[in-house]
């Protein structure tokens, strides 16, 4: 890669058991195939002191107030920021499952006001694509298997979550693509891939933006 060219922020985002993590392992896959250099990341980041907390609070070994939680997943990835930028400017591709807009979605399906949801978020990295598996009905992911071993993964729950994305992906249509997560993993992919290879040459010299 040429000097000054950097990598693309590329963020999937839906509802648990969408195939965001099938279709991010093979979009960073496919773009490794074609010799550049990316890497794949994921929010919550479990292994720093903040995301084992937070992993203790998903998998329901320790309770926290709504608000505290919601601050301590931005916080998740304000820690990560300088490591991200840095590497976009190194010219990698970042694929990152889950980001700004699952903390917002989590948090206001639990009742906590949408506006003060994404406050903490302003000022991160904005991303220069979003690929939202739009999950079928709720009930369909369930038979996806593993669906009820943490926290949040209550069909119900999920429905309301379903309805954040939506809000989201009309606000952000200008770089959100709605993807219709329940067909095949191949054809999925191959649309992925479409947009991805479009994207990343479009943005390899423009500046890094922050979410306002
Ligand atoms: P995974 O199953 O993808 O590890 O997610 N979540 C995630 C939030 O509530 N807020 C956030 O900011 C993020 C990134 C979504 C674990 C769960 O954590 C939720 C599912």
């Amino acid at each position: 890669m040429s000097a000054g060219k950097r990598g693309a922020l590329i963020i999937f985002e839906g509802c648990d058991r969408s195939g965001k993590t099938t279709q991010s392992r093979l979009l960073v896959k496919h773009l490794k195939s074609k010799g550049l250099s990316v890497l794949a990341m994921n929010f919550p980041e479990r292994s720093s002191s903040i995301g084992q907390v937070i992993n203790s609070y998903l998998t329901n070994s320790k309770d926290l107030p709504d608000e505290v939680i919601h601050l301590m997943f931005s916080a998740n990835r304000w820690e990560h920021m300088n490591q991200v930028k840095q590497q976009l400017l190194e010219g990698t591709t970042l694929v990152v499952d889950r980001y700004s807009y699952s903390g917002v979605a989590y948090s206001a399906a639990k009742g906590l006001d949408f506006d003060w949801c994404y406050a903490p978020e302003r000022g991160l990295l904005k991303p220069d694509a979003v690929f939202y598996l739009r999950a079928p009905a709720a009930d369909d992911l369930a038979n996806r298997g593993q669906y009820g071993e943490e926290r949040y993964e209550k069909v119900e729950f999920q429905g309301r979550v379903a309805k954040v994305f939506d809000k989201i992906c009309s606000k952000e249509a200008s770089y959100w693509h709605q993807l219709d997560a329940s067909q095949s993993v191949d054809d999925l992919h191959a649309q992925v891939a479409g947009i991805a290879e479009e994207l990343l040459p479009k943005v390899a010299n423009q500046p890094i933006d922050k979410l306002s």
